[in-house]
């Protein structure tokens, strides 16, 4: 059995974007719907530009699947371009500051920016999201569920319950167009993004994705490639434009003692038949993991997404034609894209969920892996039984 990964092709004005995924047991139902609702939300949140009216993205599953039911074999998808003109697409010589342009026209030896922008563009995430979708159906046959959402779009910050259940943060998200749980910063996020417009100017925000129903257990500290932290933060960094990415406290972790920090346990026999084993904890600073391992806890993980680096007005930048000082090229591009990203970082979190969770529970079938889900968490519960309780 393949380890479940995948792998994304794809220039964002060549004829689709594709995506591969291996290792999914056979069993899962896949609801293609289901996906596309993922890609629509996607397209989706206040300050997003003119691609997005030009594209209807939909996922055409060209492998892995029999009557809607994954076979085992490896599964493709594609998400074709309406926008297909990679080859007439013009030029471009003066890199933005910020975006992957000067760079990929270093590496490539090339001094026109536009082979890299094409691959670097963030339209690669909506192979990354249709991945992600099918993790979170996987997961979701176990109780696990993913909500991505924002909190901070430029100055405005979000006050989230972290109380909220998952339908709760969804319901809430979902009923305005800053994907932000808190209605009233939500209207304040989209007056600073139409501001930002005014101005020329574009704006970042931070992400975060809630992650519940999860056992113990899940990750692994033996090997640092494993660590299930490690890898949640590098699938969070690597979504475009990213520049930071905390698990629970994170960065606050500097400035309290260890006694404010630490989440104290608690058992009580009474919970012990759910996924929680019967443990609880006071707090959840650790975000769900300790170790390189599910602690039982949610899984929280926050991102911080920098300003799109294509501003109307333009940044001082080098023509690398003539070597002389210009403004920066405008390319079509958004004001604000934190909504979108918050959709891209949910589902980055589910596919490395679901990566760890089949590596621990594993199976060629979804039976296998639900008998040996089912196994570990009935040994988990005598643990304190052979202690002689
Ligand atoms: C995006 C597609 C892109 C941009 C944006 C996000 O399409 P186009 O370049 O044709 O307008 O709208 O990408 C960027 C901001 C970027 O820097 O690449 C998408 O599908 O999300």
């Amino acid at each position: 059995m393949a380890a479940l990964d995948y792998r994304t092709a794809g220039e964002s004005h060549g004829q689709a974007m594709v995506v591969l995924v291996e290792g999914l047991p056979a069993g899962l139902a896949l609801d293609p719907q289901a996906i596309d609702g993922a890609l629509r939300r996607r397209q989706g949140g206040f300050g997003r530009g003119g691609r997005m009216k030009i594209e209807r993205d939909k996922v055409a599953i060209l492998s892995g699947v029999r009557n809607g039911v994954t076979i085992g074999s490896p599964l493709a998808m594609q998400v074709a371009n309406k926008d297909w003109r990679i080859d007439s697409a013009p030029p471009v010589h003066r890199p933005r500051p910020g975006h992957a342009d000067f760079a990929g026209a270093m590496k490539w030896l090339t001094n026109d920016c536009r082979t890299t922008l094409e691959r670097a563009s963030a339209r690669e995430t909506s192979t990354r999201v249709a991945a992600g979708a099918v993790a979170a159906s996987l997961l979701n046959g176990f109780g696990i569920e993913v909500v991505g959402y924002v909190v901070r779009i430029g100055p405005v910050e979000a006050v989230v319950d972290p109380a909220m259940s998952p339908a709760q943060l969804r319901a809430a998200r979902d009923g305005n167009e800053a994907y932000c749980p808190d209605e009233a910063a939500a209207e304040r996020m989209i007056q600073a993004i139409r501001q930002a417009k005014d101005d020329r100017d574009t704006l970042g925000g931070i992400v975060e994705v809630r992650a519940t129903g999860l056992p113990a257990g899940v990750g692994s500290c033996g090997r640092w490639q494993d660590k299930l932290d490690g890898r949640l933060m590098g699938a969070v960094g690597s979504i475009q434009a990213f520049k930071g990415v905390e698990v629970g406290l994170g960065f606050g972790c500097a400035v309290r003692p260890g006694s404010q920090v630490h989440d104290e346990l608690d058992y009580d026999r009474a919970q012990r038949q759910t996924v929680s084993l019967g443990f609880s904890r006071r707090s959840n600073n650790a975000g769900g993991l300790e170790g390189g391992m599910t602690n039982g806890m949610p899984v929280v993980v926050r991102g911080v997404m920098k300003p799109i680096s294509t501003l109307l007005k333009g940044l001082d930048s080098v023509n690398l034609r003539t070597l002389q000082p210009e403004r920066s090229d405008y390319e079509r591009s958004d004001i604000c894209a934190v909504p979108a990203a918050s959709v891209v970082a949910e589902y980055v979190v589910a596919f490395e969920l679901a990566r760890a969770f089949m590596e621990k529970f594993g199976g060629d079938t979804m039976d296998e892996t639900r008998a040996a889900y089912e196994y570990y968490l009935s040994r988990a519960r005598t643990l304190a039984g052979e202690e002689g309780d």
